[in-house]
């Protein structure tokens, strides 16, 4: 049994076309789960979910024009900004995500990019504390440069999350204030170090079947894949440009994760937002057509997800286990400041600003119903 298990091991595949992708999206859901969850099987322990923390660490006030997201300065959403967290803060919040099943905390900060100084210094030092509670650290920050990079490796950070979110071509209608490019990049500096790449987008925006491929391809050529794909459903946040998009239909998240899983069999395929708008059947079929990673506690970022709670009810049902620590890639061993060997270079950075006219995001932001009215 075990040889023929390894035999059967599908290799992974880099040059995944946008028509094969698309043909394996629509196949028909019998065909589609069971192809999923067998290569699923041959990679992973199917009752084993990973559990992620997210922690807002900087909330708000965000300068980009993403039209999905609640913490654009230019929308006009219930957000409440908010400074940079202390350090302790931080530890205590890790510590209760430990004690509630958690191996890993996500540390998300509303920036377009980092930029060197106190707030980075102070990042870092987060960094250290939760690598030293024996948790994987990861850090989703905006866009970075590779001796940043460099200096979340020494500190300790295990992912850096950065999600292509949608398709090269839809993007343009997403995002006016930065490129897709500018995406690849950031990921390609993480690849420079050993911390693991978490990228992944959302379903749900206004994008085609085939911008939903588009971006699996984008995902799956990278040569390694990313070690974990987030897939979101949007939460439609009043205020923003989506705020009516409707809700996707749980086949959409099911075959979105299907096809991730197939496509990319060593990854860890997140359930990501949008699980609050989903049955306990339905999370099951995704956790059956491969996802193994869910974010746990009653806030996203800024928006609402399912009680912990409930989540670990969920899991006794179903029989899956959290699953430890450091078990796809070792832990990083902590740098502290002082020895580090990555200097801060204060570089400037060229991050591209197409600034095209996206209307909807125009339409949504303060300034743009001004020069609306003025119309
Ligand atoms: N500012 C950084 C950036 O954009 O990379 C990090 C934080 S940002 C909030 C991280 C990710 O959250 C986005 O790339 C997007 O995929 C996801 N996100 C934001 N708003 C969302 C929403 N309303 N629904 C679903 N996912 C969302
Ligand atoms: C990811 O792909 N989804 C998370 C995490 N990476 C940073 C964020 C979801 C945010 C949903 C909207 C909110 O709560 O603000
Ligand atoms: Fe800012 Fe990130 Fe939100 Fe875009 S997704 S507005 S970069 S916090």
């Amino acid at each position: 049994m075990a040889h023929h298990k390894i035999a059967s091991m599908s290799i992974t595949k880099h040059n995944w076309t946008k028509e094969e992708v698309i043909e394996i999206y629509n196949k028909p859901i019998m065909d589609l789960l069971y192809e999923a969850a067998s290569i699923h099987r041959e990679h992973h322990d199917p009752n084993v979910v990973q559990v992620s923390t997210l922690l807002s660490i900087k909330t708000g006030g965000c300068p980009e024009d993403c039209g999905y997201c609640p913490q654009a300065a230019r929308y006009h959403t219930s957000v409440e900004g908010n400074d940079l967290m202390s350090v302790s803060q931080v530890k205590a919040q890790a510590l209760r995500a430990k004690s509630s099943g958690s191996s890993r905390v996500c540390m998300g900060a509303a920036w377009r990019n980092v930029k060197d100084g106190p707030e980075f210094d102070q990042v870092l030092e987060m960094v250290r504390t939760i690598n030293k509670l024996e948790m994987e650290v990861c850090c989703t920050l905006g866009m970075i440069t590779e001796n940043q990079a460099h200096r979340l490796a020494e500190a300790g950070l295990y992912a850096y999350n950065h999600n292509l979110d949608t398709s090269e071509e839809y993007y343009k209608e997403v995002i006016s204030t930065r490129g897709f490019g500018d995406r690849l990049q950031t990921i390609e500096n993480v690849r420079k170090t050993n911390v693991t790449v978490c990228s992944g987008g959302i379903i749900g925006m206004g994008e085609s079947i085939e911008d939903r491929a588009g971006m699996l391809v984008a995902l799956s050529t990278l040569n390694p894949q990313p070690e974990s794909v987030p897939i979101n459903a949007l939460v439609a946040v009043e205020g923003t440009p989506m705020e009516e998009e409707k809700p996707v239909e749980i086949w959409e998240m099911i075959r979105m994760v299907a096809t991730t899983r197939i496509i990319m069999p060593e990854t860890q395929v997140r359930l990501s937002a949008g699980r609050m708008n989903m049955s306990r059947e339905g999370q099951a079929m995704c956790f059956f057509a491969g996802a193994n990673s869910i974010f746990a506690g009653d806030k996203l970022l800024t928006t609402p997800n399912p009680d912990v709670n409930e989540d670990m009810k969920m899991f006794e049902t179903l029989g899956l286990k959290p699953q430890k620590p450091f078990i796809k890639v070792s832990q990083p061993t902590t740098v502290e400041a002082e020895n580090s060997q990555f200097a801060p270079l204060d570089e400037k950075p060229k991050w591209s600003r197409p600034g095209h006219v996206i209307e909807k995001n125009l339409e949504a932001s303060g300034k743009g119903k001004q020069s609306f009215n003025a119309f």
